[in-house]
């Protein structure tokens, strides 16, 4: 009946800022209290912050290639950071911070575990490499980085190699991918539950299966959410919102059922932009997710 928290005040993945304010706003949206109301105790290991040299560097050349030594070398504090958190008995809750924080969060999540699944709520499929993103930008690697795929400075971050096993991952929601996405998909064997089939069978039905596919052959379940996975009546504070996507009813229901299941064994909500969020929505949200989700 424990759960600690962790903030990770980070945004590399994009050169816009503002997610890094996320977890201040999921915050003051009520996250500690609404936990401790459903009579858990919540154990707040505050915010981890990157170094002040590279928030700088951010600022002083907005819209230059990022630097990925140093990167990397945050990514590697992060990930040692995350695996210190994940080693109590108390159930691991991190929010973010865009969504290249997994790179470092998944490396040491899956330093607990043999087989970690991980669920992957998200409009988009983060499985970008340098070669295939047409953005450039960070946020959209994370995913294939965890399986072993990117910038090789990446590869390294926590330990050397991939985190993941391609079976051991499911998308949820997905309905933006990029060509490059497209074909890593069909290449690999990844589990894909688009938007189209979440219409098709409803949201509860997708995740029994989900839960199943998963449960079956894993010892942990990590649950990446991206909120832009919601449709963007819902979360106005995404840097990247894609029309038709998850109503928040069914992103409800999709945390309860994934908590009747018992199966996860951690859990982030990444993507809150404070400076694009209209009137604490999209902070709200997270926490009426989390609030379904235990
Ligand atoms: C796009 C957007 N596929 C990219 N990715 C996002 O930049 O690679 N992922 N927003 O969540
Ligand atoms: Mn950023
Ligand atoms: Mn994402
Ligand atoms: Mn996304």
């Amino acid at each position: 009946n424990d759960i600690s928290v962790l903030g990770i005040k980070v945004d590399l993945g994009i050169y816009k800022r503002g997610a890094n304010n996320g977890p201040d706003a999921i915050r003051k949206a009520g996250l500690i209290r609404g936990l401790e109301c459903k009579g858990y105790n919540v154990y707040d290991e505050g915010d981890w912050d990157s170094d002040v040299e590279l928030v700088d560097y951010l600022n002083d050349f907005n819209n230059v290639s990022l630097d990925i030594r140093i990167v990397t070398k945050e990514f590697e504090r992060l990930a040692n950071k995350v695996k210190n958190f994940c080693t109590t008995d108390k159930f691991p809750l991190i929010i973010g911070g865009d969504h290249s924080i997994s790179i470092a969060t998944i490396a040491g999540i899956s330093l607990n575990y043999n087989n970690l699944g991980i669920i992957w709520f998200d409009a988009h499929a983060d499985l970008n490499t340098p070669d295939t993103s047409l953005s450039g930008n960070i946020y959209g690697m994370p995913l294939a980085v965890n399986l072993g795929y990117g910038y090789p400075r990446f590869l390294e971050v926590g330990y050397s190699g991939p985190k993941v096993k391609h079976k051991n991952i499911v998308l949820v929601g997905t309905r933006e991918l990029d060509p490059g996405e497209i074909k890593f998909i069909d290449n690999h064997d990844i589990k894909v539950f688009s938007m189209k089939e979440i219409n098709r069978k409803g949201i509860e039905n997708v995740m029994i299966d989900v839960l199943d596919y998963l449960g079956k052959k894993c010892d942990g379940i990590h649950l990446s959410f991206d909120m832009d996975v919601l449709d963007p009546n819902y979360v106005p504070g995404v840097r990247t919102p894609c029309s038709d996507g998850v109503s928040l009813s069914d992103g409800i229901i999709a945390m309860k059922t994934i908590r009747e299941s018992k199966l996860l064994s951690s859990a982030e909500f990444v993507e809150v932009n404070p400076k694009l969020d209209v009137n604490q929505q999209t902070a709200r949200n997270v926490v009426k997710l989390v609030e379904n989700l235990f």
